[in-house]
């Protein structure tokens, strides 16, 4: 019996937990009824009188080392799990973590540019409604009755009389602008506009434009060639030329097409201006004294220039975008690409 209650003292004094379950399973196999203390009580009985007090201490010895161990891997394992609980003391040293922060739409980081150039030599934007009447939309801006561009083919039309249709240009703002003020005018009217128009790579039914308006005294081709050189510059780089091409347009006369020296190439041809060395950026023109006079303003005391341009191709020409549709489908693997781009 003296061998057993050594070989126990010694496994409990050795005995080690790593988990609850194992101090329970140690608990259940030495103290529980059935376990190994308390059988060497049930043999203490039989033990004779004479070595029954030595044997006694040593079971009462066993018993309180064994409970006693039960006791200090329980304490020990439940500082260790509430420990564990506990939020880490943070690293001072670590660097922050990063916010993730937003982008700009591409659309809307060269409107702002566009914006802005025009912004520093005295230009005010002004914004309008999208849904127009027939007068701010057309009639005031010179189209004819038959123009194509009143039809229902290329135009969304919201009602017949009055008749309202989604703009299809942001003269419309300017037209509004000149009924509210005399000249000096000199403003600039981002927006998004609408035409009827199958939806491909190239060509979509809403897109994006700036539009220009410069109205004085003496204003002259020569300042809107001018002007328009500036623009080309800040926006496509010091080197960049401008040409401009004779064209039509009903609120202008003369009218003309303005292309950029392509930025790709410097010149001699590439994919980007289909070996041309040119790129159209934006239409331009003198404002036909019919729109002056619509829109109450004397043709013989001023005159002034407009020009238009679509801000979809022009970003599509910064960024190298070859697909239109990219624009309004807010694809994220598209749209983080802009993410450090103010
Ligand atoms: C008023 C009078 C005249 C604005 C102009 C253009 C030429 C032009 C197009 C470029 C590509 C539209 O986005 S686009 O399809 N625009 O070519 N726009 S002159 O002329 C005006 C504006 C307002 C009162």
């Amino acid at each position: 019996m003296t061998d057993k209650i050594d070989a126990l003292l010694r496994e409990v004094e050795e005995f080690e937990a790593d988990s609850p379950e194992e101090v329970e399973a140690f608990r259940l196999k030495m103290l529980s009824k059935k376990g190994a203390i308390p059988a060497l009580f049930d043999d203490f009985k039989t033990v004779e009188s004479e070595r029954r007090k030595e044997m006694g201490m040593r079971l009462n010895r066993l018993k309180q080392a064994a409970t006693q161990k039960v006791h200090e891997l329980k304490t020990k394992l439940e500082a260790r799990a509430s420990q564990a609980d506990k939020p880490k003391m943070p690293d001072l040293t670590m660097p922050a973590a990063r916010d993730p922060i937003g982008s700009r739409h591409p659309i809307s980081l060269v409107r702002n540019r566009i914006n802005r150039i025009f912004e520093r030599i005295g230009f005010v934007i002004s914004e309008g409604p999208e849904i127009e009447d027939d007068w701010h939309n057309f009639s005031a801006l010179n189209f004819p009755q038959e123009h194509p561009a009143r039809d229902m083919q290329d135009t969304f039309f919201v009602s017949r009389n009055p008749d309202l249709a989604l703009r299809t240009h942001t003269s419309s703002v300017q037209v509004r602008v000149m009924e509210g003020q005399q000249p000096p005018i000199r403003t600039i009217s981002p927006g998004r506009v609408f035409r009827n128009e199958a939806i491909s790579a190239r060509a979509h039914c809403i897109f994006h434009q700036v539009e220009g308006l410069y109205i004085d005294e003496g204003v002259s081709f020569a300042d809107m060639k001018q002007t328009l050189l500036y623009f080309a510059r800040e926006m496509f780089g010091e080197q960049t030329q401008i040409r401009l091409r004779p064209s039509f347009f009903p609120f202008t006369e003369p009218s003309a097409e303005m292309d950029v020296s392509c930025n790709i190439c410097g010149g001699p041809g590439c994919t980007i201006c289909k070996y041309s060395g040119w790129i159209e950026v934006m239409g331009c023109g003198m404002v036909d004294p019919n729109v002056l006079e619509n829109c109450g303003i004397d043709s013989r005391k001023y005159t002034g220039y407009a020009f238009g341009m679509g801000i979809e191709r022009i970003a599509m020409n910064i960024y190298q975008i070859k697909d239109l549709r990219l624009f309004f489908e807010n694809d994220m693997r598209f749209l983080q690409q802009f993410e450090s781009v103010l």
